[in-house]
């Protein structure tokens, strides 16, 4: 993709941080397209006639991370639908592409590859927040979401998943100071505030 076409956010935190939750805010604020690396999996796990049904039902149930190539397809091709159907940018006040991507690149080969054969991100929102705080907001959301990780056993082996695979990435970011923190332990509302304050910058 062409950098001066598309403006793209990674969006990282750990499970349950609140990522989704405030994705879906900064798109009704700026016009992004949100593409959740995980959600894009479980739709791809439910198609019928994939060949990567079973590998990625395992891979969420453990906390484990998907072989890079699935999640950069399908992010991929995400991305070029949405070119597609807004070929002049409607909705963007600079014209160009907005997009967050949100729980991506959770790993380093996956940043790595996503950064020089995909695009470069301009900035990483990070979601913080206590395990203790993801753990209760996970179980909650487990009684309704119907999501196969959204218990004790498969929370655990994110939160380690996270800490052995994901911190190195953001390190990586930080590095090339493109991560931006937002404290998640609080109300949506003042996380947002906060949230928004990082993108108007970017778009100032
Ligand atoms: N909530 C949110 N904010 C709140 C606040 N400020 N105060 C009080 N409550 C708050 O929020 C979680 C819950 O908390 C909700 O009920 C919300 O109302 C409440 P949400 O916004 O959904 O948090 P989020 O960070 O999006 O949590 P999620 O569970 O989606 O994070 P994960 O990163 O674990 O899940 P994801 O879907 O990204 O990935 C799932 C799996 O897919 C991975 O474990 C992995 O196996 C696989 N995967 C890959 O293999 N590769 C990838 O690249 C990506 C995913
Ligand atoms: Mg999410």
């Amino acid at each position: 993709f062409d950098s001066s076409k598309i403006t793209v956010i990674y969006v990282l935190g750990g499970p349950g941080a609140g990522k989704g939750t405030q994705c879906a805010n900064l798109v009704k604020d700026f016009g992004f397209c949100h593409l959740s690396a995980g959600d894009l999996l479980r739709a791809e796990q439910t198609r019928e006639g994939s060949q990567y049904g079973e590998l990625i039902r395992t891979c969420i149930k453990e906390g484990t991370i998907v072989p890079m190539e699935v999640t950069i397809k399908l992010l991929e091709n995400a991305m070029k639908a949405e070119l597609e159907r807004k070929p002049r940018g409607e909705g963007w006040a600079d014209g160009k592409g907005r997009f967050l991507i949100d729980g991506f690149p959770r790993k380093m080969d996956q940043a790595v590859k996503f950064d020089e054969t995909v695009c470069l991100s301009t900035k990483v929102l990070f979601f913080t927040t206590t395990e203790e705080v993801m753990l209760s907001r996970l179980l909650e959301r487990g009684k309704t979401s119907g999501r196969e990780d959204d218990n004790v056993e498969s929370i655990k082996k994110r939160f380690r998943t996270y800490a052995n695979d994901t911190m190195p990435v953001i390190q990586y970011y930080a590095s090339q100071g493109k991560v931006a923190e937002v404290d998640s332990t609080v109300a949506i509302e003042d996380v947002h505030k906060a949230a928004r304050e990082v993108v108007l910058k970017i778009f100032a």
